[in-house]
């Protein structure tokens, strides 16, 4: 049966690359009728030094996101991580399946880590393992994510193949990264060059979802670009990383492909066209903020969906999680 499974990190506000790369793509998959599920994957976000308040504040916050984008708690699972248990629970078996070697080429932790890495967690060392057990304890088919995540889910993909391997069975699926549309990756506003994200130190570097109508705009408006017209095909967009990130950002939010868009706008002057992706996004993201904002004057309301969604969620990890320690050979 196919599945789907994805989560976010509660850390910081969300941006548009959350947005565009995941979330209206979780709220797309819901439509098509295959069983959601959604997580805030508060135990990955401990893996950086966290404040408590914040914590709770930012998954909150990514609940009312959720919600506000369109998921629905009675067609979608919406829980955090840390209350459904198996989660972490895999991830140690996995802890045990994957190789020291596997996670020191993943370019996220060599990139998080920085320069220091003996002083990085081990946590963030062993990061993929807990996304492995997230996807695989669904036994989850279908991961849609960011193109910047692909690389973990080619691991979550050789760990379920090791364990099916080495323990002679063909349990665990082999989950395939659904990355489409326009948007899968999203650019620093400031550096085409570099992807938004929430913990860039550049404020005007990403458009955040809480963002008001003049912020937006503003942001838009003074957004890095070369002087040059929009070309009328896509191929004209080689070696403009700026141009292509405003045009995939219009794509995204339009529901358009790129081509499309640059019939419609090819020849005009970023001045002209600035203007037409700020209403846009405007028109777009100011009815989820708003929705927001009204979500988030009742957080009791938040963790009572977030408990049921848990719930929902263990009736279909446990067992799971069960089965996979018989097949390890744990005595029950
Ligand atoms: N710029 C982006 N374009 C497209 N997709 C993106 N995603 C993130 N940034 C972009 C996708 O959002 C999902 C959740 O990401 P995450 O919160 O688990 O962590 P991240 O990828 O590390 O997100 P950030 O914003 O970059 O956070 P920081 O700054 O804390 O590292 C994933 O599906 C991701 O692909």
């Amino acid at each position: 049966v196919p599945r789907v499974f994805s989560g976010i990190q509660p850390t910081g506000g969300l941006t548009l690359g959350n947005y565009l790369g995941a979330i209206k793509r979780f709220v797309d998959m819901q439509a098509s009728g295959i069983e959601t599920f959604y997580c805030m994957v508060d135990l990955h976000a401990i893996t950086t030094p966290q404040k408590p308040d914040d914590l709770r504040r930012a998954t909150r916050e990514l609940a009312a996101g959720y919600l506000a984008a369109g998921l629905d708690p009675a067609k979608s699972s919406l829980f955090n991580q840390s209350q459904v248990p198996e989660h972490t629970q895999l991830a140690w078996v996995f802890n045990c399946v994957a190789r020291m070697g596997w996670l020191s080429r993943m370019t996220q932790f060599k990139d998080k880590a920085g320069k220091n890495r003996e002083a990085a967690s081990v946590g963030l060392f062993a990061y993929p393992n807990l996304m492995a057990a997230d996807i695989l304890v669904y036994h989850a088919t279908h991961v849609p994510v960011g193109e910047d995540q692909k690389q973990h889910i080619e691991l979550t993909r050789d760990i379920a193949t090791k364990f099916n391997h080495d323990y002679g069975v063909d349990f665990f699926p082999i989950p395939e990264p659904v990355t489409e549309g326009a948007a899968t990756r999203v650019m620093s506003l400031r550096d085409g060059s570099k992807k938004m994200s929430k913990s860039d130190p550049s404020a005007a570097s990403r458009i955040n979802m809480t963002d008001d109508s003049d912020m937006i705009s503003q942001k838009i408006r003074k957004a890095k670009t070369d002087p040059d017209a929009l070309p009328s095909e896509a191929s004209g967009l080689n070696e403009r990383p700026e141009a292509r990130n405003l045009v995939n950002i219009y794509a995204g939010l339009a529901d358009m492909t790129v081509d499309a868009v640059l019939a419609d706008v090819g020849g005009k002057e970023f001045s002209v066209f600035k203007p037409m992706l700020a209403e846009l996004a405007v028109s777009k993201l100011s009815p989820i903020a708003a929705e927001m904002a009204r979500l988030m004057q009742d957080t009791a309301e938040i963790d009572k969906i977030l408990r049921q969604g848990a719930q929902n969620a263990r009736t279909v990890a446990g067992p799971i999680l069960e089965k996979t320690y018989d097949i390890i050979g744990m005595v029950r």
